[in-house]
């Protein structure tokens, strides 16, 4: 089919996420010609009018403003890519939804389910596509995890185990705030590594094992004062550094989850496995092309651990790329998330993870850091339909 729709994107922040986003939206085309969407770079919004221009040169966005209520109420946008701090979310998704725009909002989808709550009501009432850039779902490796278990070759599940260890904060030189470490303020990011990196391990966990129904955490902030970048005092941090948790799954399996920046040597070690009763599961962000599975089944001469190179092109995703056997990367992950968005337009299944779904990964958020204050087990309220 030749592409014939064109979808004029209004991105919101010029960081890391903008870029990797904007790159998704010009590769997407090239690599998936049979979706009948084509995303446009039509407008960037940044506060700062120097590095908004710049953005739009680099990559190639037709226009750019400096105050996001233009870009929403713009006529000639169609969907709203949020990429900014957490507490702007809000407001933001819910003004686009009111204006009847699509929306593809940045990870978590708020600071806290009662912020959550509202946005999801606004984009059922307004009834916009709307999606979570949950991305590690759709590493292939995580894809086909997925195929795998709910082939049933695991059988019954027993465990789940997730981390997402960094080391970037170690520093007590560190500031919070501004621009670039707004990661450390929690007025803006609502949370530290529970929202940051836990809720990735949970939105995968989740889709993976199923609902998560009760939590018992604890967390630990260990630098307990930062120069603000706004004020340039020191004022106490209010974020979670460190974040541990285990929980009970709706299916019976016991889940442990761990999350820090304080885990010198590892920049972004993501893992997670799965043991069932007839079968294993293992992942790792930084082997990210390949899926550890062992089958208790196997004949006892070759049984072992196999590490499954996630690269023939009846794999996920792979055959939209090169020759079986090279590899992808992290970038593609969003390629592909854009690549499902644009056909669940055209088939008109909702593009998961949609804001509803994504309530479900902030209920467990909420969960965890209630649990850490009180310290004690706290139920989630999860619906994991
Ligand atoms: C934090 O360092 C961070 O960039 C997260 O914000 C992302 O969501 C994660 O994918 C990588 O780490």
């Amino acid at each position: 089919m030749s592409a014939t729709k064109q979808l004029n994107i209004g991105l919101i922040g010029t960081g890391f996420m903008a870029r990797a986003h904007s790159n998704a939206y010009k590769r997407v085309g090239d690599f998936f010609p049979e979706i009948g969407y084509r995303p446009i770079l039509h407008t960037v919004c940044s506060r700062s009018d120097e590095k908004v221009r710049a953005f739009a040169r680099q990559w190639g966005y037709k226009n750019s403003v400096t105050d996001w209520k233009l870009l929403v109420e713009d006529p000639d946008i169609d969907a709203v890519d949020i990429c900014v701090p957490n507490d702007l979310h809000a407001e933001i998704a819910m003004a686009a939804a009111a204006k009847g725009k699509m929306i593809l909002c940045e990870k978590p989808l708020a600071r806290t389910v009662a912020e959550a709550e509202p946005m999801v009501a606004a984009v059922e009432r307004a009834g916009v596509p709307n999606t979570v850039w949950y991305n590690y779902r759709r590493v292939p490796s995580v894809t086909l995890a997925k195929q795998v278990i709910d082939s049933g070759k695991l059988g019954r599940i027993f465990h789940y185990r997730a981390n997402f260890l960094q080391d970037w904060t170690i520093s007590p030189e560190l500031p919070q705030g501004g621009e670039a470490l707004w990661r450390l303020d929690v007025h803006s990011a609502g949370s530290g590594v529970t929202g940051d990196l836990l809720a990735h391990c949970i939105d995968t966990a989740m889709w993976l094992n199923g609902g998560i129904s009760d939590v018992s955490a604890m967390t630990e902030t260990f630098i307990k004062e930062r120069k603000h970048q706004e004020s340039g005092k020191m004022e106490t941090v209010g974020i979670d550094d460190a974040c541990i948790f285990h929980c009970h799954f709706d299916n019976g399996s016991l889940g442990l989850f761990e999350a820090t920046r304080y885990a010198r040597g590892q920049k972004a070690l993501y893992t997670f496995e799965i043991n069932g009763e007839k079968a294993s599961l293992r992942w790792d962000l930084q082997d990210q092309n390949r899926l550890e599975y062992f089958d208790h089944g196997d004949e006892s001469i070759v049984r072992g651990w196999r590490s499954i190179h996630v690269s023939d092109s009846d794999q996920p995703y792979i055959d939209h790329w090169w020759i079986p056997g090279v590899c992808i990367g992290y970038e593609h992950t969003f390629v592909h998330h854009v690549a499902d968005f644009l056909k669940s337009l055209e088939t008109g299944e909702p593009c998961q993870p949609t804001f509803r779904q994504a309530l479900e990964t902030q209920k467990v958020c909420d969960a965890v850091l209630e649990s850490a204050s009180s310290r004690s087990w706290v139920d989630t309220e999860v619906e994991w339909g």
